[in-house]
């Protein structure tokens, strides 16, 4: 009996072919292939052809099943190839179980702190508050302009700390009537580096000189505090004091 020659399919293989929904009817998808991929794919169909040609001069041969073994292999190979091409799958946003520290659960002290001026106060509890227009104040004429002077947050009970934001300077325009309007960012210091302690280790935190937000990834594991201690600074040519506007926490989220 004369077996009838193997042929190449004519559609792609099931592998080469991607849709969204199992249902719907599967669209045909470009994969791309690098040089030694696609030199491997011609050698696995040159070798059907030359199969296929000697089966065809030999008929009743046992080739055919040979030439069906190839044919598996090349989509074997063409859809091993194409599943390792396939796009990884996008590892998980470890944001998305990040979640704020609830200010109200930390508490924050000081070594140095600027006294009240009338009703504005400069403690630590200020980088706590959400507002930027309040702040922190060393005490800069009586602890020097920042390197030594520390703030440390309590937490209420520890948390797994991912990240730590912080707000630099005093975001605050001080109005006065009868006077023009004092930007006091510039007017006081402003933290350049901080050496960054937990529970679980020690890092250092350099900080632009911007008004923006700006954060520090720890992955510092459980903690029940962390203590902000200042090494050097954006100095003012005016107050000796160091300002902090904001400061927060982001911690993972625990089940
Ligand atoms: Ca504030």
């Amino acid at each position: 009996m004369r077996a009838a020659a193997p042929t190449l399919p004519d559609q792609a293989p099931p592998e080469l072919v991607a849709s969204d929904d199992a249902d719907a009817p599967a669209k045909p998808t470009t994969v791309l292939l690098t040089r030694r991929q696609v030199r491997q794919v011609r050698s696995l169909h040159r070798s059907v052809r030359i199969t296929a040609r000697r089966h065809r001069r030999r008929p009743g041969r046992p080739a055919l099943a040979a030439s069906a073994a190839l044919l598996a292999a090349v989509s074997a190979g063409v859809g091993g190839i194409a599943l390792a091409l396939r796009p990884a799958p996008e590892p998980p946003r470890a944001t998305a179980l990040d979640i704020p520290v609830d200010p109200s659960s930390v508490t924050a002290t000081a070594t140095s702190t600027q006294a009240a001026d009338g009703s504005t106060t400069y403690t630590a509890a200020n980088t706590l508050d959400g507002d930027p227009a309040t702040a922190w104040n060393s005490n800069g004429r009586r602890d020097g302009k920042g390197p030594g002077i520390a703030l440390t947050y309590t937490f209420a009970r520890p948390v797994a700390l991912r990240a730590i934001s912080l707000r630099n300077g005093y975001q605050r325009t001080r109005q006065r009537p009868g006077r023009s309007p004092v930007d006091l960012y510039p007017v006081n210091g402003r933290v350049r580096r901080l050496r960054v302690v937990t529970d679980t280790g020690t890092w250092t935190w350099n900080l632009a000189d911007t008004r923006a937000q700006q954060s520090f990834a720890v992955g510092a594991g459980r903690t029940g505090s962390v203590r902000l201690e200042i090494l050097t600074v954006y100095s003012s040519k005016t107050y000796p004091d160091v300002a902090i506007s904001e400061v927060g926490f982001t911690s993972a989220l625990e089940r």
